[in-house]
């Protein structure tokens, strides 16, 4: 039971100055929420569940100045060299046998997190994208031109021939088929993803089916659909806006009506069970964007909870295999 854990704290959106004087004291953005996850005790509590961790640490990456955009995209260059050396830095872990979970930082990451965990791979991945947004706009059709919001275009086979080249993503090959993509949660879905999801056929399970089937029938359909044919390793990619804001407030981009905590949990709960989830990524903590102190713990600490949940925590209770009872 190996986690290995790497850090990436990449941010596309600078950090917005208004935001800034609003505020007594700036607590930093989304690039501290794998800081704070740790503060929280996470490789602590891996380990005392019983597995092997190590913190590879932040991975850092210069700044590019000038970055300008390239049409709408932000910051494309610098999303574009940091997410090369992720790629590189999970390709070696899983080379070596283990598990990867990947800090946010914002979800660009998962460019380089899929990308490294496919070229290490001899076979296909199945993905599990658990988020409020489908991240599936292409450079063109993104209405924000933030790459947070368009990673699974680059990744996608079938979307290809619509991505222009940029800077700097050269390196970038599709490594994903359309039909290897679930997601999970999606209640803010951009019209043009919109055609692009229905297009390509990808399974979706939206709060809308979260609501009609229950999390257990969800979870089930997901993982009988990614393993119908062969059992694929899974890359489990979890956006913390997912998760209702009532629990996970600290966020950039919080969209009413999300997952519960518990259906939250259940999903990786299911997937553990699996023996499948091959890497993680948890991003969008954002620390700066909670309003209080107590919106900040709620949300780093469901984002721990989760993690927990990936490597085996079940709220059944736990004990070690080797636990005898004292003898009187
Ligand atoms: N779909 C919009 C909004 C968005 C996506 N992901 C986040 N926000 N976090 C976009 O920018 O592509
Ligand atoms: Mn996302
Ligand atoms: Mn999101």
């Amino acid at each position: 039971n190996n986690t290995f854990m790497l850090v990436f704290n990449l941010h596309t959106q600078p950090f917005k100055k208004g935001l800034k004087k609003k505020k007594k004291k700036p607590r930093g953005g989304v690039e501290r929420g794998p800081d704070v996850i740790r503060a929280a005790g996470l490789v602590e509590k891996l380990q005392a569940q019983g597995c092997a961790v190590k913190d590879y640490g932040n991975l850092s990456f210069e700044e590019v100045v000038p970055d300008e955009p390239v049409g709408r995209a932000k910051r494309v260059r610098a999303v574009g060299g940091a997410n090369q050396k992720l790629a590189e830095a999970v390709s070696r872990v899983k080379r070596d046998g283990h598990t990867a979970v990947m800090l946010g930082g914002d979800h660009s990451l998962a460019i380089g997190s899929i990308h490294g965990h496919a070229a290490a791979l001899q076979s296909p991945l199945g993905v599990v994208w658990v988020d409020a947004h489908a991240d599936i706009n292409t450079p063109l059709t993104s209405p924000t031109g933030n790459l947070h919001g368009q990673p699974m275009s680059y990744l996608i086979h079938e979307l290809q021939s619509k991505i222009p080249a940029l800077p700097s993503f050269s390196w970038v090959k599709p490594c994903v088929a359309a039909k290897d993509l679930v997601y999970i949660g999606l209640r803010d879905v951009d019209p043009e993803e919109h055609y692009i999801l229905k297009l390509l056929d990808v399974k979706t399970f939206s709060m809308t089916e979260v609501d009609r089937l229950g999390i257990a029938r969800v979870m089930e359909e997901t993982c009988d659909y990614l393993t119908a044919k062969v059992k694929k390793p899974i890359h489990l990619s979890y956006d913390i806006d997912a998760i209702d804001p009532s629990v996970t407030p600290a966020t950039g981009t919080p969209v009413v009506g999300g997952l519960s905590y518990r259906e939250g949990v259940y999903i990786t709960e299911h997937l553990c069970q699996t023996g499948l989830l091959s890497a993680v990524d948890m991003v969008e903590v954002n620390p700066a964007r909670g309003r209080t102190e107590d919106e900040v713990q709620s949300t780093v600490r469901t984002a721990v909870d989760v993690l927990l949940g990936c490597f085996g925590r079940r709220r059944e209770g736990n004990h070690p295999a080797d636990y005898r009872m004292p003898e009187p």
